[in-house]
């Protein structure tokens, strides 16, 4: 195994690569997920590796939605399991969301070894192999839910989506809050709350926005969510990444 010394210019992106390769080993990451990070840093290098402005108003609404929501869920794929496996647990006890995996090259082994991974990173409770529920309107295994889960909830974070299931959510009149480099993707344009920056920076960033705004009131909530321009968002990302703009 290589060691990443830390003083290399471009550390955080190679370890990125070690643990999706170590995803692969493990059974927990699948093999279109190396293609998905190759294009996620292409992106993520065009933006400069940075949470730009936008993003960070993004995630902070992202967090009044979780503190909002009656029953939040936060949903894992075989990427996200191998990136930020304690960030998704420590953001679902910041906003008391639920964690389910959810896949697009579904396998029960690749459940079951994404479940066990993130139990192993403390998460209580790991939801998904119930599989008693149903997206309407998908064709593929990213339908297949939890009734308690994914299906029930009110809000939905999907960092990493297709843009099939997110328009299907959306359908279903559930809010989305998606994570994905790519200003242009079908799922950042179908997305309540679209944030474009790397899903490994921004976790952590919306949990301390959370935990931020744990006291505030719902009508402050209400607020920071209404003041959450999705268009210009999007848009700024854009710029950025085509000029190489500060924003
Ligand atoms: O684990 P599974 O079976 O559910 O499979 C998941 C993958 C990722 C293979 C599947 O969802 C897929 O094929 O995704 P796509 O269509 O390649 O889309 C991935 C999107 O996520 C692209 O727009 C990338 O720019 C973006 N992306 C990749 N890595 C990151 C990212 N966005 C945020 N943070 C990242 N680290």
């Amino acid at each position: 195994e290589t060691e990443i010394p830390e003083s290399h210019p471009r550390h955080e992106s190679l370890l990125a690569r070690h643990r999706i390769e170590a995803g692969v080993e493990k059974g927990i990451t699948s093999l279109q997920g190396l293609i998905a990070q190759g294009r996620g840093e292409t992106y993520d290098y065009l933006l400069g590796e940075r949470t730009i402005e936008s993003a960070d108003a993004a995630a902070r609404a992202a967090a009044a939605e979780f503190l909002l929501a009656d029953h939040p869920v936060i949903s894992v794929n075989g990427n996200v399991a191998a990136l930020s496996p304690d960030a998704v647990v420590d953001l679902a006890q910041a906003t008391d969301a639920d964690i389910e995996v959810n896949l697009f090259n579904r396998t029960e082994e690749r459940m079951a070894a994404i479940a066990e991974h993130l139990r192993e990173h403390g998460a209580s409770e790991v939801k998904g192999l119930a599989a008693d529920g149903r997206i309407p309107g998908l064709d593929h295994a990213r339908a297949t839910v939890d009734a308690d889960g994914i299906h029930a909830a009110d809000v939905v974070l999907v960092p990493l989506e297709d843009g099939d299931r997110a328009a299907a959510l959306d359908a279903m009149g559930k809010t989305e809050i998606v994570i994905d480099l790519n200003p242009l993707s079908r799922s950042a344009q179908v997305a309540d709350i679209p944030i474009v920056d790397n899903l490994v920076r921004v976790l952590p960033l919306i949990a301390e926005h959370a935990r931020d705004l744990r006291d505030a009131s719902r009508e402050e909530l209400e607020t920071i969510v209404q003041g959450f321009d999705r268009e210009a968002a999007l848009d700024a990302a854009e710029r950025v990444i085509r000029s190489g703009a500060s924003e």
